[in-house]
């Protein structure tokens, strides 16, 4: 270090540039798993491969471990050249939103399917035989639960975001959409919620249901039970019931956040 040339000039510095990336400082990160509640931000991701799934890694954020109580499971899942999905278990039904990528998806043996791009998803339901394939690699969010309703029969679905209608939310300024039919056959369903910078939810919700959230453009102000969050786009968050949960979008770009929610849990 003798002849090490010190650059004082950081510190005079206002760290203003958002260039910045607290992620890079040894030891930091924003993630938690708190008792009702989690923060996971990308610097936390840890992938890996699964069983039957071809050239692809996963990173899991929401497990139903006896940690969470967690209803559904939710992953990243990056499929390289070639790549595929292996079949989720027994009576597990499956969500996949493209975030990257095309996507050839197909249900049953049939070899012609349907092709993803970014913003347009698919679900599989529990015990439905299908493909999920990239010719050239996707990045895809992936949400699966246990099919809950048995006397029910839910069907495959596909589409695309921006094709859905907005949808009425009294008191909200943000625009929803539901990615899956709201009938009593789908025990969950996926929102895209739109927020321009400066609105914010007027309700500081609490409710039974149960979400896992990728926040997917954007920055803001996540509250979760009483701590406040500083969000960004790649973050992901485990809501519990009843965990108190209130967002403002905030900076430059609009806000975009997908987000499961269960629907046909018992309230009581
Ligand atoms: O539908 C919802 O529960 C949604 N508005 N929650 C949320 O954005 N945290
Ligand atoms: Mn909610």
């Amino acid at each position: 270090l003798e002849n090490f040339s010190w650059d004082y000039a950081p510190v005079l510095s206002d760290n203003r540039d958002r260039s910045i990336q607290f992620s890079d400082l040894p030891g930091f990160t924003r993630s938690t798993y708190a008792r009702d509640h989690a923060l996971i931000t990308p610097e936390s991701r840890v992938w890996a491969g699964q069983p039957n799934w071809l050239n692809a890694t996963t990173a899991h954020l929401i497990s139903p471990t006896a940690a969470t109580g967690a209803n559904f499971v939710m992953f990243l899942a990056k499929l390289g050249p070639e790549g595929s999905a292996g079949p989720p278990p027994k009576g597990i039904e499956r969500f996949i939103f493209v975030l990257d990528g095309l996507v050839d998806v197909a249900v049953g043996s049939s070899k012609s399917g349907e092709q993803l791009h970014a913003d347009d998803y698919a679900y599989f339901p529990a015990d439905t035989p299908h493909s999920i394939n990239t010719l050239h690699g996707a990045g895809i969010l992936v949400f699966e639960r246990r099919y809950a309703l048995p006397d029910r029969k839910a069907a495959f679905q596909s589409g695309s975001t921006q094709s859905l209608p907005v949808l009425p939310c009294a008191g909200e300024v943000f625009l929803l959409r539901k990615l899956l039919p709201q009938t009593a056959d789908y025990d969950f369903n996926v929102h895209v919620m739109d927020f321009a910078p400066g609105e914010y939810l007027n309700v500081k919700e609490v409710h039974y249901n149960q979400h896992g959230l990728l926040l997917a453009a954007g920055q803001g102000i996540y509250r979760l039970a009483d701590q406040w969050y500083p969000v960004q786009s790649g973050d992901a968050i485990w809501m519990a019931p009843y965990v108190v949960q209130w967002y403002a979008a905030l900076g430059t770009q609009p806000s975009r956040y997908i987000l499961y929610k269960d629907t046909t849990v018992d309230p009581g």
